[in-house]
């Protein structure tokens, strides 16, 4: 447990309350994405022995003027072996350094059996540091138990998520409900006895954000699809926000970091989300 985590844990601030301190305190509810794609990130930056690190070292002074949470992609670091895990975790170090009051989120979107998922927090959330991670709810609530008992931490579970095709599965009737309410229920009445739990809903799918914001009552959703996924701003942000005007992650992640302006098309995100709040 590093330092940051270690205060958190002793004075029980919640990851919760500290994404809503960051949310008053740069009156913003955007999450840059720190996708740092090898392919994309500029020439500029490969000449230098840790380019992720640099990319994102620029990404995130630019930006966290306007920023809650940062949530790099696990695979856009994985893709590249153990250099990119280390530049992970140099990007991590820097956060805590410097920014130790944003949301960090790391979207892997783990789930698997019990021990093994107890790898996963041993390295995203304690190695790594994360305040959160992304889980994927299919193997069940007791295998899930090593990342719900960390009452330190943030499990968000996907839940609706924004590609075209998730309704394959996520809208199969399961007692005569889709199978995305029923994890939502799930959450909500078993897995969220630590007050942990927040859901992934994706921006592209507005009719679902109502339902499920009537369900969760003031839980945080992560809601990715913003942006290069096309979601409409003013219909998820009004359909999403909680009873105290927040309740809302709002990823955006290629539209911002390979933009010509990475801080002004922050700067812009986090005026138009406000106008509707
Ligand atoms: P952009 O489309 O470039 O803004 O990136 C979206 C980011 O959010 C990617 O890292 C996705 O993996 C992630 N994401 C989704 O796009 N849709 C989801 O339903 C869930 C996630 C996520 O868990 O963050």
């Amino acid at each position: 447990m590093n330092f940051i985590n270690l205060i958190n844990f002793v004075v029980q601030m919640s990851i919760i309350d500290k994404y809503n301190k960051r949310v008053d305190k740069v009156n913003s509810l955007v999450c840059v994405g720190l996708d740092s794609d090898w392919e994309k990130i500029p020439d500029t930056y490969k000449k230098l022995p840790f380019p992720q690190f640099e990319f994102n070292k620029f990404i995130i002074d630019e930006t966290q003027e306007y920023v809650a949470a940062f949530k790099p992609n696990s695979a856009f670091y994985e893709a590249r072996g153990d250099q990119g895990i280390r530049e992970l975790k140099m990007t991590m170090e820097y956060l805590q350094e410097k920014y130790p009051d944003i949301l960090t989120i790391n979207d892997a979107k783990r789930g698997d059996i019990g021990n093994t998922n107890q790898g996963y927090v041993d390295f995203i959330l304690d190695w790594l540091g994360f305040d959160a991670l992304t889980v994927s709810p299919y193997l069940g609530e007791e295998s899930l138990q090593p990342f719900l008992q960390r009452a330190d931490k943030g499990i968000i579970v996907l839940c609706r998520t924004s590609n075209p095709g998730s309704g394959e599965i996520q809208n199969l009737l399961v007692e005569r409900k889709p199978l995305w309410h029923i994890i939502a229920e799930r959450v909500k009445n078993k897995w969220n006895k630590n007050n942990n739990c927040l859901l992934v809903v994706g921006a592209t799918y507005p009719e679902e954000i109502k339902v499920i914001r009537d369900l969760m009552g003031d839980m945080t959703l992560l809601m990715p699809g913003i942006g290069n996924q096309g979601g409409d701003v003013e219909l998820a942000v009004k359909a999403g926000l909680n009873s105290q005007g927040k309740g809302l992650i709002i990823n955006s992640s290629r539209a911002i970091i390979f933009s010509e302006n990475p801080r002004e098309e922050a700067r812009k995100l986090r005026d138009e989300v406000n106008k509707f709040r």
